[in-house]
């Protein structure tokens, strides 16, 4: 690949230089490999959130009792763990040898958290096999641990999906870099309220606005299609996650 040439931009006007942080190094290498290896589709959907909205809200005074904040976060993560356990197709990752897919039997989510030193993405582990409380716990525990500086090496690895949320920040839609060797991302936007057709009549819903971004080498449109069909209804639907 041809490299940008250097340029003196003091030439131009006032700079400052600032020296990259670790953290920022390794993450400008791992997105420059992940996006020149994987050929990258991005899919679109939102999910009807009102219903996990409401339920969220009425679990504050709760949430208060048992020190957790709860956000939409835990609710997401799980979402996209069931969606994983039923669609296996996108709880995989391609061996170095070129010959074999490696199918996981278990289910780590990562999760985005920018920090002052950089983005790093701390791994929720069994989180198909966690109940929301304690998703709820260990993403707070995992993103101060991030902010603190506290994270070791093996609180990033061995993830099977990240989740990357702009949510709080703003946004209608993004389309995240697949954090390989996993295969598939989730990029999630900040909720609004919507006009959304019932079969009769425009109703106000509180619509999230999702993307999934997959290596286009392990995963096809008809997959992404399925796994993004189930977590969408799981959000929309949050009873789904006991079945
Ligand atoms: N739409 C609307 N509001 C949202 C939302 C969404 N999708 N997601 C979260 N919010 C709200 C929360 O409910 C909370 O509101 P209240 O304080 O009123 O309850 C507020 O935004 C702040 O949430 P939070 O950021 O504290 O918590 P979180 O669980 O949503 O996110 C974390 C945690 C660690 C993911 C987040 O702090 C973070 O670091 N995000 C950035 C990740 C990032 O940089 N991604 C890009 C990677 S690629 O460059």
């Amino acid at each position: 690949i041809p490299p940008i040439p250097e340029v003196d931009f003091s030439q131009f006007g006032e700079i400052d230089m600032e020296k990259m942080t670790k953290i920022k190094k390794v993450t400008a290498a791992n997105m420059s490999r992940s996006w020149l290896n994987a050929p990258h589709v991005t899919q679109f959907d939102d999910a009807d959130i009102t219903e996990m909205e409401a339920f969220r809200k009425s679990m504050k005074g709760e949430a208060e009792k048992r020190g957790v904040k709860l956000t939409p976060m835990p609710f997401l993560i799980k979402a996209a763990a069931s969606a994983l356990v039923a669609e296996p197709s996108f709880n995989v990752s391609l061996h170095a040898d070129g010959e074999h897919i490696v199918r996981k039997k278990y289910v780590h989510i990562g999760m985005a958290v920018d920090t002052p030193a950089g983005l790093v993405v701390p791994v929720i582990r069994d989180a198909d096999k966690k109940g929301i409380w304690q998703l709820a716990e260990e993403c707070a525990e995992m993103a101060a641990k991030a902010r603190d500086g506290k994270l070791m090496p093996r609180d990033m690895q061995g993830g099977c999906f990240t989740i990357s949320s702009l949510g709080a920040l703003g946004g209608t839609g993004f389309t995240p870099i697949v954090n390989a060797p996993e295969v598939a991302i989730m990029g999630v936007s900040k909720a609004a309220i919507k006009p959304v057709w019932n079969g009769s009549e425009f109703e106000p819903r509180q619509m999230l606005p999702l993307t999934v971004s997959y290596d286009h080498r392990a995963i096809n449109g008809a997959d992404c299609g399925r796994f993004f069909t189930l977590l969408v209804a799981a959000i929309g639907d949050i009873r789904r996650l006991l079945l």
